[in-house]
């Protein structure tokens, strides 16, 4: 038998993770990340290293890959591939949104499942990780064919959840809609009303401030890191980028808290209003984008700036940037930019929207960073309260929901800092990679070889 070593080599861990996930770049990208800070760690702590905990936690608990039949309007069968990662559920049932999107495929659920782990871990709640999916499209489809997908999905996906078994929320192209459509036909099929899926309507088991709690944690968090600083949003100028469910909250609690948004895109390009957005903008924005689902250079039209197209705002003047659309929307050439205009602060909003080399060069220019992990994790965490009200069969006020959002981004706030406290600086990618890792890890220890 070969002799295991007593320490982690990172590149050697890299290399059997690539082998094992071959074509998977999103998640070897998540793992490298987190590996990078968490190996110097678990080689100070032998008991992680002795039970394997790292090799463990970077496979998923299962996989479950299925076949989605639909029939669209034309009478046309469509085939889709539908997904969901159960990837830890050392401390609580599986929990994480599902993305409908083309691009779509298991290296992302899985880098989306990993991260999860941490974030759900970070937020105080007791949640394990999953992310899941299809690559279905809903742009262009009409609400009857959105509803025969989601149908068609939850039929499959029906057998594997359960309000203690997993729990399934929202994600890219998933919003109030596909929700109330997947729990419609969940309830139907297993003839119970249980708070299996979050971010219901408030008419069937939702929760107030859900629907914002993504974006506004996101600018939570983004104020308690300048408060840490002595600082504030007040009187800044931000880019927002995404203009979904979690953009547009984001620019609300932003503009709440005194900074101006000028900028807000979608896959088509970005728009850029100097004046900065306002209440009435703002709602405009969210019947284009959610109810009437058109598209950002509408905005342009409308309210008279420039939309520019096939474009990332990162290359305007300000001081705090919000990525809130998609993975890897900062890469490094674009973080060249935030450093060359003297950016103060990043909060991602989205999920690993800034590339590796992206971070190191905001990282080596001092630039404030907020991995997603962190500062997206109000929306998970109030998905974790909907659970709550969901089991004691109450619904809490908006200042509870409200109050209780601030303080979970308060303490992971502070579990950064526990954690990621530098000589000169606060290092906040490895406070919330440590702190989200130590839970999980000491409850798979207790729980053994399993
Ligand atoms: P939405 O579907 O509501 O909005 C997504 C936005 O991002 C749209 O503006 C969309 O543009 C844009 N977008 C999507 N894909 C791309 C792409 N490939 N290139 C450029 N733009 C793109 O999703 P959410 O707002 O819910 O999610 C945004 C991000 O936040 C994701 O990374 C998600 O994982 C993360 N997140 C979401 C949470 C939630 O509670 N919803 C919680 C934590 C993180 P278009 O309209 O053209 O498609
Ligand atoms: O990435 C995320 O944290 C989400 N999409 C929300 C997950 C949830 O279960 O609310």
């Amino acid at each position: 038998m070969l002799a295991r070593s007593n320490t982690l080599n990172l590149n050697e861990f890299m290399q059997g993770l690539v082998k094992r996930n071959p074509g998977e770049i999103e998640f070897h990208q998540a793992v490298e990340e987190v590996a990078t800070s968490i190996i110097p760690f678990i080689n100070e702590h032998p008991k992680y290293i002795k039970n394997q905990i790292f090799e463990r936690m970077t496979e998923p608990d299962r996989t479950i890959i299925f076949r989605v039949c639909w029939e669209d309007d034309e009478g046309h069968i469509r085939t889709n591939r539908g997904y969901r990662v159960q990837f830890n559920n050392a401390i609580g049932p599986y929990k994480g949104g599902l993305r409908f999107h083309p691009s779509v495929n298991l290296g992302i659920l899985k880098f989306l499942g990993f991260e999860q782990t941490f974030k759900n871990s970070l937020t105080t709640l007791p949640m394990g990780s999953g992310k899941g999916g299809a690559d279905f499209n809903p742009k262009g489809k009409s609400e009857r064919e959105v509803m025969r997908f989601c149908q068609a999905f939850m039929t499959e996906l029906s057998k594997h959840i359960g309000e203690n078994v997993d729990v399934p929320a929202g994600d890219i192209g998933v919003g109030a809609r596909e929700i109330s459509f997947m729990f419609g036909q969940y309830k139907r099929l297993q003839n119970e009303f249980t708070g299996t899926l979050t971010g219901k309507a408030l008419e069937f088991g939702g929760s107030l401030i859900r629907k914002e709690a993504t974006g506004y944690g996101c600018a939570y968090f983004m104020e308690e890191m300048l408060k840490h600083q002595g600082d504030s949003i007040e009187g800044k100028t931000c880019l927002v980028s995404g203009s979904g469910n979690v953009a547009q909250f984001a620019a609300q609690k932003i503009m709440q808290l005194g900074g101006k948004v000028i900028t807000l895109s979608d896959s088509s390009g970005f728009i850029h209003d100097p004046d900065g957005l306002n209440e009435e903008k703002l709602e405009y924005i969210i019947d284009l984008k959610t109810n009437r689902r058109g598209r950002i250079s509408e905005y342009a039209e409308k309210f008279k700036c420039k939309f520019h197209k096939d474009k990332r705002p990162w290359s305007l003047k300000g001081d705090l940037a919000f990525p809130c659309a998609t993975q890897n929307e900062i890469e490094l050439e674009d973080a060249k930019h935030l450093v060359k205009n003297g950016f103060k602060a990043l909060s991602e909003g989205a999920n690993m929207p800034t590339t590796h080399e992206a971070v190191s060069a905001l990282l080596k220019a001092k630039i404030i960073f907020a991995p997603g992990k962190a500062a997206n994790a109000g929306g998970v965490a109030v998905s974790g309260l909907e659970m709550t009200q969901n089991s004691i069969r109450l619904a809490w006020q908006r200042e509870e929901l409200e109050e209780r959002l601030k303080t979970i981004m308060h303490d992971i706030h502070q579990q950064c800092i526990d954690y990621g406290t530098e000589k000169d600086h606060i290092d906040y990618v490895k406070g919330a990679n440590l702190a989200g890792f130590v839970k999980v890890a000491d409850a798979m220890v207790a729980y053994g070889v399993i």
